[in-house]
This record gives structure tokens, C-alpha cells and sequence, in this order.
């Protein structure tokens, strides 16, 4: 099992991304405690030097997997389906600017929060349509440079749009590219799921990516899901890319971390 962990590059209000503040000192601590990858969550790709990126995560023997862009969304009100046609398409264009830097790393860029949440006035159905067109022409944009896009179903209390395995199979089916797919969270599998074992059984060669937080959101081992269970289906799909921590810094970030990693190996 690869491990990896999220690290947002700057500051960011986003709880569940555990470390935050000195981004070396944070990538020597990852890999001191065992990992073998760091999620980076980035913001603006205009706001991080590649290169430099490269050269800490190698020093350091970490892989970048995956690039997490909800930050467009939380710090900036970024949104692929905003009624206000500047912002949908300063969204489109943010992601689409995360190609080179994926490409780079060899890593799936994830669509959180970027997505948006439906407006007052708007019907759903108006903003699964801009939904689509956004990513079928984000998709067309990376699919010549090898890069994949993961949507992230997220629960009922964070957006309206995609909130099960089977929403995101309807929509990649809408959008109708090879390389766009899921990126599936056990925590709001834990919400949204009937099952979180036949889902990811279901969702199969679409997982591009997999983030583990306990029920609560807190590090692995600290609530109630099965993750002996849960990641025996998901290896079962095929699935071998990183099992990746997104969860709360509680006690504290590098406890969780410890704590984490710890508890995952051991299963
Ligand atoms: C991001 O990966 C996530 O899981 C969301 O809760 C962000 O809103
Ligand atoms: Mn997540």
C-alpha cells in the first residue's frame, strides 16, 4: 500500500488539510514518518515554482500523486457552475492551468469543491449542464498531456452536486472521456453510501484516487469504519495507486499523521 498525505503549498482554511506553514520542514516530517507521497493542495499553479516542488518532494523521496484545487473554490469562489459566467470560466481555466504542473509529477488532478454548489435561482439541472461542458472541455484539454481529472463525490452538507459513486458513474458517462474519473473519500462515503465496499466495488477502474479519513474525520483507526474491509475491496478493483490521509490535525497534525500511518501498516 502507498501511503501519501495532504499538504496544502500555502495557508488555507480548509480543516481536514493536516499540515500547513513551512512546506519543507512539513515534507521532511511526512517522509520521516513513513510515507511514500504528499498530496498537494495548490491553489493557483501560478503561485508555486515547479521545479523547486520537484526538487524538495525528490530530496526528500516523496511522490506527488495527486494535486487537490478546492482552494480556487474556498479561498476565491471559483465554480464550474456559478450563474456568473466570468467565474465559471476563470474556474475552467484555473484547472486547466494545473495540466503542465500534473504532467510534471505524473499526477490526477482532483475536482472538489471547484465544482460549486447550485445557486439560488439556478436549477440543478442547469448546473449538471455547465458541470459537463466545463469538464468534458477540461478533460479534452489534458487528455494530449496524459493527465487525469478525479471528481470527488462529496456529501449533502458541502454541495448539491454528486454526492455518490452512482451520481459520479451518471456523470462520467454525460462527460463521456477516458480520462476523467473519481476520486472516492471514506468519510463521505461513510454519509452518502449505501455501502462503501459495493461502491467502490462498483466504481472499480474509475477509482483514479482515494482519500481515507475515519467517520469522523479523524486519522484512520480513530472511529468506526472497517478500513481492513474497505481497502481489501478497493486492492480487489485493481486500484494501485496511493491510499492518501485527508482527515483532521487532532490530537495535532503530526500526531495524526503518526497515528495514522501507523494504525494503516498494521492492517
Ligand atoms: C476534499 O478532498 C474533500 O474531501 C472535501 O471535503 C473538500 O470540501
Ligand atoms: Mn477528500
Amino acid at each position: 500500500m502507498k501511503l501519501s498525505i495532504v499538504l496544502s503549498t500555502h495557508a488555507a482554511q480548509f480543516e481536514a488539510v493536516a499540515f500547513k506553514g513551512d512546506f519543507e520542514a512539513n515534507i521532511a516530517k511526512i517522509a520521516g514518518y513513513g510515507y511514500d507521497g504528499v498530496e498537494l493542495a495548490i491553489r493557483d499553479p501560478k503561485l508555486v515554482n515547479p521545479d523547486q516542488l520537484e526538487k524538495v518532494a525528490g530530496k526528500h523521496k516523496l511522490v506527488v500523486p495527486a494535486i487537490g484545487t478546492g482552494q480556487a473554490w474556498g479561498e476565491e469562489g471559483l465554480s464550474f457552475t456559478s450563474d456568473n459566467p466570468n467565474a465559471r470560466r476563470a474556474a475552467i481555466e484555473r484547472i486547466k492551468r494545473h495540466i503542465p504542473l500534473a504532467a510534471q509529477f505524473n499526477a490526477v488532478v482532483i475536482l472538489g469543491l471547484i465544482r460549486g454548489i447550485t445557486p439560488e435561482g439556478q436549477s440543478h439541472e442547469q448546473s449538471m449542464e455547465y458541470l459537463v461542458q466545463a469538464l468534458q472541455e477540461c478533460s479534452a484539454a489534458a487528455a494530449p498531456h496524459g493527465v487525469r481529472y478525479a471528481l470527488e463525490p462529496l456529501n449533502r452538507y458541502e454541495t448539491d452536486l454528486i454526492h455518490t459513486v452512482a451520481d459520479g458513474l451518471d456523470l462520467i458517462e454525460r462527460v463521456g472521456a477516458g480520462n476523467f474519473g473519481l476520486l472516492l473519500d471514506t468519510f463521505h462515503m461513510n454519509i452518502e453510501e449505501p455501502s462503501i465496499e459495493a461502491s467502490i466495488h462498483t466504481c472499480g477502474n474509475r477509482i483514479f484516487h482515494f482519500h481515507v479519513a475515519d467517520s469522523n474525520r479523524w486519522p484512520p483507526g480513530a472511529g468506526h469504519l472497517d478500513f481492513k474491509r474497505i481497502l481489501e475491496t478497493l486492492f480487489k478493483t485493481g486500484y494501485d495507486g496511493f491510499v492518501s490521509g485527508e482527515f483532521m490535525p487532532i490530537p495535532d497534525a503530526d500526531t495524526g499523521a503518526q497515528r495514522a500511518i501507523e494504525y494503516l501498516r498494521g492492517l
